[in-house]
């Protein structure tokens, strides 16, 4: 058996179900990227916000590159289930906000008519860093981009989350739909602006009679979302069916903790996400700073040392004194380069975040934090490089991470969209492989030209 509308009421009673008739709400979400993050996060408040109250906030889930999730979530009606897994603790609950999922290279019309349908207020996206076709060091466009390329010449069917957006938004012009948000749930500073100025850089070019209409009926708020979701394995998938009695193909886990900061800036309607546990902010930028430099950088260094020292999964490197004595150190160069945040106590923020790195139930494996350095470490490490330097602090912690993923890049496993740059600066030699690193402008920026920063990395290269 598996879940799906009709074996919904043969499940376990102790399983939460979403409190209310989904096939009676209508789509009012688009969301690109629809992975493990969108489902334990997003998708949990939207199913809150319905359980709650009226409204039509049910999703539109869209994949861009495969069919896996729309294979794991069609056959299922969309429900699929939250685990989420403290020690030993364990709470179900199934979501019922997902409607359907689209694969965009099957059938790119149908999701720009997403895009463009009245019915739709809200598109939000999870596509990773990479998705943005920009570079992590300037958050401009990268017009080399071969999506980006692609799309330029074939509006019409885009491979890339910018081109869907303007071939969306140009068919929603021409019909008359309306203002509409474009909300990036990313881990990128300012992801609101980042994707503002790729979307407005590529309109421009691709479409330019489509400007003025985008300047005037979108908005771009920023949002900072917190939630560690590793990603599932067959295991979890085994071991809730056999807790089921049903097969689940679609579920994810989670820890307990989750947040969700959003900028209040809303073209077209928006549910009250304020009323299902979600702070609606003018400025998100303290928030975003303290998160991505504490949790996202001190997640970064362990994963490039704990895999250094042969570890697998967070918690296991957080047991590892070698590990463990460089993200308190960490935390408190990442705090030092803060202003302040409201509410947060930076001590005890650094406490809880090592508190949920050591949670040995999500089995969160280094190697999925690993992936994709080029484009994280500029926001989670070399900005608290650079602010400490300013300001006459040594980041030798932050420096220690950043060293440590020289050495992952120069080892047999790099999953990065630069890794071709990434294998051509790899070097046994560490002062060869520092100064080869430092070049990657994509990344470094002009920090790259700073001897000072050189001088610390070598002083820190795990050995
Ligand atoms: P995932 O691997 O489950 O899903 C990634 C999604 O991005 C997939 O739908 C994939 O098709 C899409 N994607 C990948 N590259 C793309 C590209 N170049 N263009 C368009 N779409 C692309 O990963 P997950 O866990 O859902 O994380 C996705 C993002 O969510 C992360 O990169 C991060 O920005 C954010 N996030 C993740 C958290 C987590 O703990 N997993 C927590 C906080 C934020
Ligand atoms: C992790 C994040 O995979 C990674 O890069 O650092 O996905 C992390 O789990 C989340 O940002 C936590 O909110």
């Amino acid at each position: 058996m598996r879940l799906n509308s009709s074996s919904l009421k043969s499940l376990p009673a102790d399983v939460r179900r979403s409190g209310y008739d989904a096939s009676a709400r209508g789509i009012g979400i688009v969301h690109l990227g629809i992975g493990a993050f969108h489902r334990a996060h997003q998708a949990v408040y939207f199913d809150d916000l319905m359980a709650k109250a009226a409204g039509d906030w049910r999703i539109l889930g869209v994949s861009l590159r495969s069919a896996g999730v729309r294979d794991q979530l069609v056959p299922q009606d969309g429900l699929y289930t939250l685990v989420e897994r403290d020690g030993a603790e364990e709470r179900l609950r199934i979501i019922s906000s997902i409607a359907d999922v689209l694969v965009a290279p099957e059938d790119p019309q149908a999701v720009i008519d997403a895009i463009a349908a009245p019915s739709t207020h809200i598109v939000s996206l999870t596509i990773t860093e990479k998705g943005y076709c920009h570079d992590p060091a300037s958050g401009e466009i990268n017009w080399a981009h071969a999506d980006i390329v692609h799309d330029l010449a074939n509006l019409a069917t885009p491979k890339s989350a910018i081109g869907y957006l303007a071939a969306g938004l140009k068919q929603r012009m021409a019909s008359g739909a309306g203002p509409i948000t474009l909300m990036s749930c990313d881990n990128l500073p300012h992801n609101g602006a980042v994707l503002n100025a790729v979307l407005t850089a590529f309109v421009a070019k691709a479409a330019p009679e489509l400007s003025d209409w985008l300047a005037a009926n979108t908005s771009f708020p920023a949002t900072m979302v917190d939630r560690i979701v590793p990603a599932t394995t067959d295991a979890d998938i085994a071991r809730l069916e056999a807790r089921l009695g049903m097969a689940d193909q679609g579920m994810v886990k989670a820890e307990p903790f989750t947040q969700w900061v959003i900028e209040d800036d809303f073209a077209g309607p928006r549910p009250a996400f304020e009323d299902v546990g979600a702070q609606m902010v003018a400025d998100v930028r303290p928030f975003e700073l303290a998160k991505l430099r504490m949790l996202n950088g001190s997640h970064s260094t362990i994963a490039y040392l704990g895999l250094f020292y042969g570890h697998e999964t967070v918690d296991q490197a957080m047991d590892d004194p070698r590990v463990a004595g460089v993200v308190d150190a960490l935390m408190v160069e990442a705090a030092y380069s803060l202003p302040i945040v409201p509410g947060l106590d930076p001590e005890h923020y650094a406490e809880a975040l090592k508190g949920r790195f050591r949670n040995a139930a999500l089995q969160h494996r280094l190697s999925q934090i690993a992936m994709d350095g080029s484009q994280k470490l500029p926001q989670r490490l070399l900005g608290t490089i650079a602010d400490l330097n300013a300001s006459g602090r040594d980041p030798r912690a932050a420096a220690t991470g950043v060293a440590a993923w020289m050495r992952h890049f120069s080892g047999p496993f790099v999953n990065d969209p630069l890794s071709d740059t990434l294998k051509a600066a790899a070097n046994d030699n560490p002062e060869q492989l520092i100064s080869n690193a430092m070049a990657i402008e994509p990344v470094f920026g002009p920090l790259g030209q700073q001897p000072w920063l050189r001088d610390l990395l070598i002083a820190v290269m795990p050995r």
